[in-house]
């Protein structure tokens, strides 16, 4: 059981998340499916000590766990009470005091990540969420789940336990500069990246952020309406209070993006990824989210209060709004109802 059992909702809930409360409501994050192979699917252990592996059919007839757990994503949404079930990790790391255990997926791009060993005694390798087999979108038919860190530690179609002496920068942890750590009360969710003083001024000038990954930057109060950040990588950036009038993210990464109270009049965020961006004040008024990514995405302050300016002009379907947090869809459809004609 992990540690948030028993608190209220609130104390449950770590600093900045969105709780999605439907429990039909859950998020594919990442890679959506496993590498595609005729061969058997094995569980391997490498690395220090003594290797092993392990048929599939062998781990589910060995005595089955089932947990309770919360899971909180680095794009701010969390859920309560995942039941999810499967073998205690610690049964396979054996005897090999390894300070270091990393994960890698079958998948095209072997996708990895690594804890200390300290930090998964009760992590469990996993079948079954919710009383049925993990769909395969969620890592089925195995994946990891570490509670107490955000899920992008559950790496997905386990196939590969490494034992290390040393610590590795998985996928997430290296190029898009998710925090190594990962804790989620202490809102460990990014390395803060910054650009040249120079570089940054220029971009603002020219109000062209490119295709560079301009990860953490902050761009807040800057007067950049008509920007072009078509396909920018742009996690994590500040636009606090900023002026992005009619700006294009068309296809750009604004993944956990500070938009707060910035002017997004007829701004442009057509297949954009604004998964656990902040919307709230903003000015939404005519922007454009056809075909974006929104989950934990928020558009008022968890009491309700700084809502983003939202009507009838600004463009978001029903799925992409049910599929928000419950509060941040709740302030939304009222926005919506109350402006159309
Ligand atoms: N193999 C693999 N595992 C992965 C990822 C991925 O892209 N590939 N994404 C991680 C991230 S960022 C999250 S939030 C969770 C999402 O799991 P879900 O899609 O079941 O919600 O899986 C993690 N494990
Ligand atoms: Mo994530």
């Amino acid at each position: 059981m992990d540690k948030s059992q028993g608190r209220d909702e609130t104390a449950r809930l770590p600093p900045g998340q969105n709780l999605i409360r439907s429990p039909h409501n859950w998020p594919v994050v990442g890679e959506a499916a496993a590498l595609a192979s005729d061969e058997p699917w094995v569980i391997r252990r490498t690395g220090l000590g003594m290797a092993a592996e392990w048929s599939l059919d062998e781990l589910r007839a060995r005595p089955q766990i089932t947990t309770r757990m919360d899971i909180h994503c680095v794009t701010r949404w969390s859920k309560f009470d995942m039941l999810f079930t499967g073998l205690p990790l610690v049964e396979l790391l054996g005897d090999d005091p390894a300070p270091f255990v990393r994960f890698i997926a079958r998948s095209s791009r072997h996708h990895d990540s690594c804890l200390p060993r300290t930090a998964l005694t009760e992590a469990m390798v996993v079948f079954a969420a919710n009383g049925v087999p993990l769909a395969p979108e969620h890592g089925g038919p195995v994946r990891l789940v570490v509670p107490g860190r955000y899920f992008y530690k559950s790496v997905k179609w386990l196939s590969t336990i490494e034992l290390r002496a040393t610590d590795h920068l998985g996928y997430w942890e290296s190029g898009p500069g998710y925090h190594n750590n990962a804790d989620p009360w202490a809102e460990e969710r990014y390395v803060t990246g910054n650009i040249p003083p120079d570089l940054r001024a220029r971009m603002i000038e020219r109000r062209d952020l490119g295709k560079r990954d301009l990860l953490g930057v902050d761009f807040s109060g800057e007067g950049m309406a008509g920007l072009n950040a078509i396909s920018a990588t742009l996690r994590n950036v500040r636009f606090v209070r900023a002026d992005l009038t009619g700006a294009r993210f068309d296809g750009a990464n604004l993944s956990n993006a500070h938009l707060k109270a910035a002017r997004l009049c007829a701004a442009s965020f057509r297949g954009a990824d604004v998964e656990g961006a902040d919307f709230s004040g903003a000015d939404l008024r005519g922007a454009d989210f056809t075909g974006a990514s929104l989950f934990g995405a928020s558009f008022c302050a968890p009491d309700g209060t700084d809502g983003a300016l939202i009507d009838a002009t600004t463009r978001l379907s029903n799925d992409q709004i049910d599929r928000l947090a419950d509060d941040q869809a709740a302030y939304v459809r009222a926005r919506l109802s109350s402006t159309r004609l």
